[in-house]
């Protein structure tokens, strides 16, 4: 083997291997930390990649997804050009055709459909995707639809939802600077590895932590101090048992009360029927532990609570959440150093330090119309909070084309699987006179489609992208596209050019529309940060102040004052302002379905359906399976990878069965978006919270039996 050979085989950078390193970053998970990627590029392929070193989130380091993105961006289903189908609808008949066809073909008919029965009959709607959204939503605003929706109808809003409820504004946990961290329903190894490694840095430093979780996770393992392991959905019960304990013994903070909360009788008297004896029947967690905790959590001073977005997958999510967040407020821990404040996202879901235009990118085209945007209607709490439809609605529309039709819809990264009953939804997809489906890879949405278009990954696309750390990047493209596809900000872009809009800003492309977005940043050489190699910090940064709520007198909710009674909610008659706790279970007979069902705890190795066809990450646990407790697995005589049959009055689906203690007996855990076996097929398209909209993806009966075998 030659020298040259040996460079090149051992993926050494530099003039004689002819292999370059350019910087770009992961977009396979949450836009938080969206890790620094080098990608090691020979010939216009990417043939290595590694974290970058000093970057903001992960400083050299890449997660089981995360160092998957080769096999991504290479995976062979992705879309190749955009297509025009020409056999009946999820046949996966079609036709190359141009960019320009496209855009010309989706333009009429979108323009046809508007003419004919009003701008709002067309829905514009987006997945996981955070990137492009802001964007998604001026197309559809200024098309002159109400309806743009997202993933969010069913991921963190219900929380953002919650915690309006009582402080007005979303809130974040002060990990820095607490002395002891409550983490209720998260498991930070797997679902959110820079928060795992600060509460292990955390522990080292004397922090004490609180693990509060059905499943003994990794996280209730390596971090708990003390860990409580309530029943699926118990959490509110639990809750108010601890408040009950803090006002009872006086550890509640009666000044911060006196000055800061609205509703603190009404609550008082709600709690007191949780005695600790009550608490320990519906969650199952000894009454001492609970009284353990209390004192714990009131004692320590500073102390914080971060409930997750789990909670809020349940019928009575929004009110265990709020629950939960009733016990900062009655020990005033709220805009203080180490409690729980205010959290402003500057663009994208993310927190730059800077207040953005954002908002006003977006509302400057708002619609005049009186028409209510998808699900309004029926979740008008979530009306009030959120500035998008409630998407879990949207095929019971398009369905019942009630209280106005859907007849279109231009879908960016949508996946029918993230949908409650996806069969349904795909029923509701081809109901529609027309639909354009925009994806990275050919999804079960694009076989139902009319026009496919292939989008970019962050390898071959420009983007830019904050960090709380208060840095921004300008990414650059790393290698050409691998097929004839698009980012997904020009297809708007030049969607609304075809579509003939009157909005010159958003016709003028991306760049155009970021340089207005940014421009509080303070950045002023617009090309020298464009041609920056990495992020930049942010030149007129201006986080928010700990405290300065509180001190402003201001907190924004009806009273001005935190409400344990909320006032939002006490508007809506079939709501309760008070977080009351009430069973999530849905309304299929125990006796035929005895089981509890947990589904979409985060695994290692997957997002949603992005890496399942991977084989890396997928060949760390390559079969789709439930957990199932060993007690149960022997009863219904049923070992360790034996196939099983789940099923719902909705539906049934066959996996294998992963026998664990990880589980409790009469729960059962398994992950979502596989093609193999979707469990959202089993969901109950009308199991939905009545605050939020949100499903009910973590608490739903069901039956388990060995496949062939007696129903449990
Ligand atoms: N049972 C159950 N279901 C759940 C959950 C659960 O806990 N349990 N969790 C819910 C939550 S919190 C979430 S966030 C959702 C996940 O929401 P989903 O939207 O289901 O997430 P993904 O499958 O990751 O992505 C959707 C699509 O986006 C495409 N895509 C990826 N990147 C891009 C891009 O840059 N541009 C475009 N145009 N497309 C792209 C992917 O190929 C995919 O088809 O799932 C929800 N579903
Ligand atoms: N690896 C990986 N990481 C991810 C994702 C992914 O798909 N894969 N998805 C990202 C996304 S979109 C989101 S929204 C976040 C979600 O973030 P989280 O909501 O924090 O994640 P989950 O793993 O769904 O749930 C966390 C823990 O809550 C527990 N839990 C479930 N039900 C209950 C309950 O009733 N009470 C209590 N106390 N605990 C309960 C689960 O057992 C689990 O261990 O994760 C993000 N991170
Ligand atoms: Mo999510």
């Amino acid at each position: 083997m030659t020298r040259i050979e040996e460079l090149i085989r051992a993926k050494i950078p530099g003039p004689e291997s002819g292999i370059v390193v350019r910087h770009t970053m992961c977009d396979i998970c949450t836009p938080g930390p969206q890790c620094g990627i080098d990608a090691y590029i020979k010939d216009g392929k990417v043939i290595k990649i590694e974290g970058t070193k000093g970057f903001p989130s992960n400083d050299g380091k890449l997660c089981t997804k995360g160092a998957a993105n080769r096999q991504y961006i290479y995976r062979e289903d992705r879309i190749k050009t955009p297509m025009r189908r020409t056999g009946p609808r999820g046949s996966g008949k079609f036709e190359p055709i141009s960019w320009e066809e496209a855009y010309r073909e989706i333009a009429e008919r979108l323009n046809r459909l508007k003419a004919d029965y009003g701008p709002e009959s067309v829905a514009f709607v987006c997945g996981y995707s955070k990137w492009f959204r802001p964007f998604l939503q001026r197309l559809a605003f200024s098309f002159g639809s109400p309806n743009y929706m997202t993933e969010s109808s069913a991921c963190y809003r219900a929380t953002v939802v919650s915690s309006k409820c009582l402080f007005g504004v979303p809130v974040i946990g002060d990990l820095r600077n607490t002395k002891l961290f409550i983490a209720w329903g998260s498991n930070p190894f797997i679902n959110m590895y820079p928060l795992g490694r600060g509460l292990l840095n955390f522990k080292e430093h004397g922090g004490k932590v609180v693990v509060i979780d059905p499943r003994n996770t990794q996280s209730a393992q390596k971090l708990a101090d003390i860990y409580l392991r309530p029943k699926i959905g118990t959490d509110g019960a639990l809750a108010h048992a601890m408040a009950r304990v803090i006002i009872e013994n006086g550890w509640s903070d009666g000044p911060f009360i006196e000055k800061y909360v609205h509703g603190f009788e009404a609550y008082r008297d709600y709690v007191m029927q949780f005695d600790l004896k009550t608490a320990e029947t519906i969650t199952g967690i000894p009454a001492g532990d609970i009284y353990r905790v209390a004192e714990l959590f009131a004692k320590t001073d500073p102390s914080v609570i971060s409930p997750s977005n789990a909670i809020t997958h349940r019928t009575n999510g929004c009110n265990n959440h709020r629950a939960i967040l009733s016990l900062m407020a009655i020990t005033g821990r709220f805009d203080r150093p180490g409690t729980c404040y205010p959290d402003y996202q500057t663009y994208c879901h993310s927190d730059g330090g800077f207040q953005s235009l954002e908002e006003e990118f977006v509302d400057q085209v708002r619609p005049r119309t009186d028409k209510k945007g998808v699900g309004l209607e029926r979740f008008p709490l979530w009306a009030d909070m959120v500035d998008e439809a409630q998407g879990m609605h949207l095929a019971t529309q398009i369905l019942s084309g009630r209280p106005y039709p859907i007849r279109g819809m231009l879908g960016m990264g949508v996946n029918t699987r993230m949908y409650p009953n996806s069969r349904r939804f795909v029923e509701a997809l081809d109901q529609l006179e027309f639909f354009a489906a925009d994806d990275i890879f050919w999804t079960e949405a694009c076989r139902h489609a009319d026009i496919v278009l292939p989008a970019s990954t962050s390898f071959e696309r420009s983007e830019v992208k904050c960090y709380a750390g208060r840095f921004i990047n300008y990414t650059k493209p790393v290698i050409e596209p691998v097929h004839d596809n698009r980012p997904d900000t020009d297809i708007i872009c030049g969607l609304a050019n075809a579509l003939d809009l009157e909005d010159e800003l958003l016709c003028s492309g991306y760049d155009n529309c970021l340089q207005y977005i940014m421009s509080p940043s303070g950045i002023e050489d617009w090309e020298a940060f464009r041609a920056h190699d990495g992020p930049i910090p942010v030149p007129n940064a201006a986080p928010y102040q700990i405290g300065s709520m509180l001190a402003s007198g201001q907190v924004p909710t009806p009273t001005g004052r935190i409400e344990l009674y909320s006032e939002a909610v006490a508007r809506y008659p079939h709501l309760n302002p008070l977080p009351v706790y009430q069973d999530s279970d849905d309304n299929a007979d125990p006796k035929c379905y005895p089981f509890v069902m947990c589904s979409g705890a985060r695994l290692p190795n997957a997002v949603h359906t992005r890496v399942h066809p991977c084989s890396w990450p997928r060949s760390l646990r390559p079969d789709v399976s439930v957990d199932v407790h060993p007690q149960d697995a022997e009863r219904l005589e049923i070992d360790q990878g034996d196939i099983v049959e789940l099923s719902t009055p909705v539906a049934a689906i066959q996996v294998r069965a992963n026998v664990t203690g990880l589980t409790s007996p009469g729960e059962l855990h398994m992950y979502h978006g596989y093609e193999e076996a979707n469990v959202n097929d089993l969901l109950d398209a009308g199991h939905l919270d009545p605050y939020t909209g949100f499903p009910g993806y973590k608490q739903f009966r069901c039956a388990l039996h060995k496949a062939g075998g007696e129903k449990a």
